[in-house]
């Protein structure tokens, strides 16, 4: 075990021991706490929520039933019949996460205590426009192409570079489902050169022999997993190699945006096209054109 693998931890102790804990990610750059998040009431919630829009929406629009599945399953399930009908879950819990539940964890006061312990009582804390992912990762090589090389997070992102990633696993951890391989303490190489792949991710420039005096560590998350890394830690995804397993894992990102390089750009975010609806395309009936649509 790692020494920033922190195990049987809840809320309370991690609160209780903020000061090792932010020496270990200051040391680093990462700290994992395996469970944690099943103490936390709001997570437990968005886990159940969660798994009410799949059964919702796989009976709704598969017909099928799948109250008795384990949330990774259900997705292996809708994966295999209708893959583009996981974007309506996706599409809630990214950019930005819109669920009551997840972002009552997202700012909860355990998470500020965490990032003022790092980054000082005046931090100015933000998020940044694209920081929040819901991620899946089902069986098949078709969706290999979401899987991410070494990167950092900050590329993606921008707001500022002093930013920290948390990560939470969502479904049940099964061998062979992949995860994130973290390059230990490579954050202190600061802002790396990358390139895009040819799947248009960034790519830490020539990861190879950058990161070739780092520790490599595979994590792979379990349900109520929580992870905190920072935004400059390079990391790339395990693939889900198994045939019937999927694995889910959601996203935030924060950032203080007390920092000189933030300031150099006016904290700007990322920002990546979303589909969204239209109220005039939506309700027709409820519409009445005003005299700027009524053509000559
Ligand atoms: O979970 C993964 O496979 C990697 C996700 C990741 O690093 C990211 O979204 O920035
Ligand atoms: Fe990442």
């Amino acid at each position: 075990m790692r020494p920033y693998v922190f195990p049987d931890y809840d809320i309370e102790t991690f609160l209780a021991n903020l000061g090792p804990i932010t020496e270990a990610y200051n040391a680093f750059g990462v700290v994992i706490f395996p469970g944690l998040m099943n103490s936390d009431a709001n997570y437990r919630r968005y886990i159940s929520e969660l798994e009410n829009l799949f059964d919702d929406l796989i009976a709704r629009k598969l017909d099928r039933r799948a109250q008795d599945l384990e949330i990774g399953e259900k997705l292996t399930l809708l994966a295999s019949l209708q893959p583009m009908l996981g974007k309506i879950i996706t599409g809630l819990g990214t950019q930005h996460n819109k669920v009551f539940s997840f972002n009552k964890v997202k700012y909860a006061d355990y998470i500020e205590a965490f990032l003022r312990s790092v980054w000082g009582e005046d931090a100015f804390l933000a998020t940044p426009q694209a920081g929040d992912t819901l991620h899946f990762f089902p069986p098949g090589e078709s969706f290999h192409r979401y899987n991410l090389p070494p990167h950092q997070d900050y590329q993606y992102l921008m707001q500022s570079p002093r930013q920290i990633t948390m990560y939470f696993g969502i479904s049940k951890y099964h061998d062979g489902v992949g995860g994130l391989r973290i390059w230990e303490k490579s954050h202190e190489l600061g802002i790396l050169p990358c390139h895009k792949n040819e799947n248009g991710s960034f790519e830490v420039h020539e990861w190879e022999s950058k990161l070739a005096g780092y520790e490599v560590y595979d994590y792979s998350w379990n349900k109520g997993d929580f992870g905190i890394f920072d935004s400059l830690l390079s990391h790339s995804s395990i693939p889900n190699t198994t045939r019937t397993h999927s694995r889910i894992v959601q996203i935030f990102r924060y950032s203080d945006l007390n920092d000189d390089v933030a300031r150099s750009y006016d904290f700007g975010s990322t920002a990546y096209p979303r589909s969204g609806r239209d109220f005039v395309s939506e309700h027709p009936d409820l519409f009445v054109p005003g005299r700027e649509t009524v053509s000559g």
